[in-house]
């Protein structure tokens, strides 16, 4: 780690070092017409630089895009901003090749993404999220990793009536993607009631206080009225340029580590007293899971653990670490924008050392905890409150009906109508039926069975994950979500017959190495590389705290199992009491240890034949 380089940042003279000499921001970046100097500048930067400051605050031509009947696009810029939005221009992928032959445009469509911080949502909204689904988009509700909702097939001409739709229930879809600070994740954490509602009104606060202010998504939206003056409003904390990069921030309660907080580019540990009281918070900085193959520059990193700092700090923390992000992350290369690059650039001290300056205090050192899991806990649980919760494993969190299989659609839509507590998107993509009075338990574990909800969630299964891939995601290499039922069946068989179909093994897979299922702090990842090839990783620790290592390049989804199986047997033969399967991997010389990012590429496996 180099700790003096120059900085380019987009707004200054490069920096000797972030310490010494570094210029302080006083001001938020200008938000007055850009200057010749300002201009000279912004010269080599990213392509999206010029796009943001150029959009009037991320409204660029969306709005007379969208009266383009002849197309079923929008233009690449406007594709670009409206992620800010909580939209991406995607097409299907299945068809697309026929398509062209038949010279006929792409068949574009639009996935929306919500914004719920902290993933709860009433009956209410439910039932109205699920009209939506069938109304406008593919029939289907996805529940994401960052424990919220996505449709995706939403055709052109019925984005105003979705987003009025979602609108009309106190939601919205506002910087859920582009550069801004997402949809903000919480513990969802049924047991312990009273430190889940800190942790979801911490949530909450990070992601009110960090939404952009632009009016431009009600006004192109929902035809709201332009404001007085219009691009010259004012955006105090992002500037005409927003973030370098996609910002993510996640509140977790141990001993539970389902929110993945080592894969976040901020993160708060809730730190509790003998009564469960939340006493402050570890602030964690610097995660990210999305590499490229072959580059080696570009790698996941898990995030450092930076201080501690009392509860009425904390909002204060969030925006310092955004605004030094804001400041120091590369805004020539999107590739090494995010804030692990930024981390890795300047060093953990300087970093700390400039969010204390903002903050105007020092962070204490940070406090022990442990993490027992990065996964879900299953089935009913009864919070200190005497509420009763019941977390369901939604395969890939695609939330539909199966003929003659689970009917999650249906089934929780007939819950929705009668439930009198919440519901909660965890980050591992399932659901949880929130807040149940102890009176209510026995009718909707009725319907949670005349639905077949429950049905097929062995121990490998209930800790998977897929990202959407095909055939939607115009970045996927290979098959994710609509592969991985059928591998877990092989796998399933595999492990059971070493006598190991109860072992709790996390295992994730994604279409490419974006990471969008965070496969890299999974036992097994599996990594799209070409259609029906992954790139194989294993060695991560089961809670979330290491990442793995490059097991197998480029095995052939038939390949799989036959790769997995001596594994398992060793496992199942040699492994220690309470060993994890991550840890034994290491152990036992299959793959070396990963300390973190940097040395992510370090060494291709294997060490040692199966
Ligand atoms: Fe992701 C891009 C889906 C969580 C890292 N992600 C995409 C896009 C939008 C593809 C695109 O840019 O065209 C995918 C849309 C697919 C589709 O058809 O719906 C997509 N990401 C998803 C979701 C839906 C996966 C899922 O199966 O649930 C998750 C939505 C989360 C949410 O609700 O906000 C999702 N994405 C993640 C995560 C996991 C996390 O944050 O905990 C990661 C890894 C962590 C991280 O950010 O490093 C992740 N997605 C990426 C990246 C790589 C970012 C990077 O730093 O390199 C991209 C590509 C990009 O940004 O250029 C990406
Ligand atoms: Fe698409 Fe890749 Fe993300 Fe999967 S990991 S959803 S293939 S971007």
């Amino acid at each position: 780690m180099d700790d003096h380089k120059p900085i380019d940042t987009p707004d200054g003279p490069a920096l000797e070092t972030p310490g010494a000499g570094a210029r302080r921001f006083e001001a938020p970046p200008s938000d007055l017409p850009i200057t010749e100097a300002e201009a000279a500048r912004l010269a080599g930067l990213a392509h999206n630089e010029h796009l943001k400051i150029a959009s009037g605050y991320l409204r660029g031509g969306l709005a007379d895009g969208l009266l383009k009947h002849a197309t079923g696009a929008i233009s690449e810029d406007d594709g670009q901003l409206v992620k800010f939005h909580g939209m991406y221009m995607q097409d299907d992928r299945d068809i697309r090749a026929e398509r062209t032959k038949k010279k006929l445009e792409k068949a574009f469509s639009f996935m929306i993404r919500l914004r719920i911080a902290g993933g709860v949502v009433t009956p209410k909204q439910w039932l109205a999220l699920d009209q939506i689904a069938t109304t406008y988009a593919n029939g289907t509700l996805r529940a994401t990793t960052r424990q919220t909702f996505q449709y995706h097939g939403v055709i052109k001409s019925n984005l105003k009536r979705t987003m009025a739709a979602i609108d009309a229930v106190l939601l919205d879809t506002i910087a859920a993607c582009g550069d801004v600070n997402r949809n903000v994740m919480a513990a969802t954490n049924p047991a312990q009631a009273g430190a889940h509602k800190v942790a979801y009104q911490l949530a909450k606060d990070i992601s009110d206080s960090l939404l952009p202010k632009t009016n431009a998504w009600r006004e192109i939206w929902l035809d709201g009225e332009r404001v007085v003056g219009g691009e010259e409003e004012f955006e105090p904390v992002y500037g005409k340029t927003y973030l370098p990069r996609k910002f993510k921030t996640v509140v977790a309660v141990p001993p539970s580590n389902e929110v993945d907080i080592f894969a976040h580019d901020l993160g708060f540990i809730a730190i509790l007293d003998k009564k469960n009281k939340v006493t402050g918070w570890n602030v964690t900085v610097g995660g990210g899971m999305g590499m490229t193959h072959g580059e080696s520059d570009t790698f996941p990193r898990t995030a450092d653990v930076m201080g501690f700092c009392a509860p009425q700090d904390a909002l204060k923390v969030a925006e310092a670490v955004m605004t030094v992000q804001r400041d120091w992350g590369n805004r020539k290369n999107r590739k090494n924008a995010r804030l692990k690059y930024t981390i890795e650039r300047f060093g953990l001290d300087a970093f700390r050392a400039e969010v204390e300056n903002r903050i105007g205090k020092k962070l204490g050192s940070p406090k022990p905890f442990v993490f027992d899991g990065n996964g879900d806990r299953y089935g009913w649980v009864e919070g200190d409150d005497g509420r009763h919760h019941l977390t369901l494993y939604v395969p890939s969190g695609r939330i539909k009906d199966v003929e003659g299989g689970p009917q999650f659609l249906t089934g929780l839509r007939r819950i929705a109508e009668i439930h009198e507590g919440d519901f909660r998107l965890t980050g591992n993509q399932n659901v949880i039926i929130a807040n149940v009075p102890a009176g209510k338990r026995a009718e909707i574990e009725a319907l949670v069975d005349q639905y077949a909800m429950t049905k097929g969630a062995g121990a490998l299964r209930r800790n998977s994950m897929a990202c959407v891939a095909l055939p939607t995601c115009g970045l996927a290499l290979a098959e994710s979500e609509r592969y991985l039922p059928d591998l877990l069946t092989e796998l399933e068989e595999s492990l059971a017959s070493h006598g190991l179909q109860d072992e709790e093994i996390t295992i994730r897979s994604t279409g490419c190495p974006n990471g969008c299922a965070r496969p890299f702090i999974a036992e097994i990842g599996l990594v799209g590389r070409g259609p029906e090839r992954y790139h194989l990783y294993l060695g991560a620790a089961f809670d979330g705290s290491r990442l793995s290592k490059l097991y197998r390049e480029d095995v052939t989804a038939a390949e799989i199992r036959g790769v997995l199986d001596p594994l398992f047997a060793a496992y199942a033969k040699d492994r220690q009491l309470g060993e994890h399967f991550g840890d034994f991997v290491i152990r036992a010389g299959f793959v070396s240890k990963t300390t973190n990012g940097p040395d992510f590429h370090e060494r291709t496996g294997p060490l040692k034949a199966a």
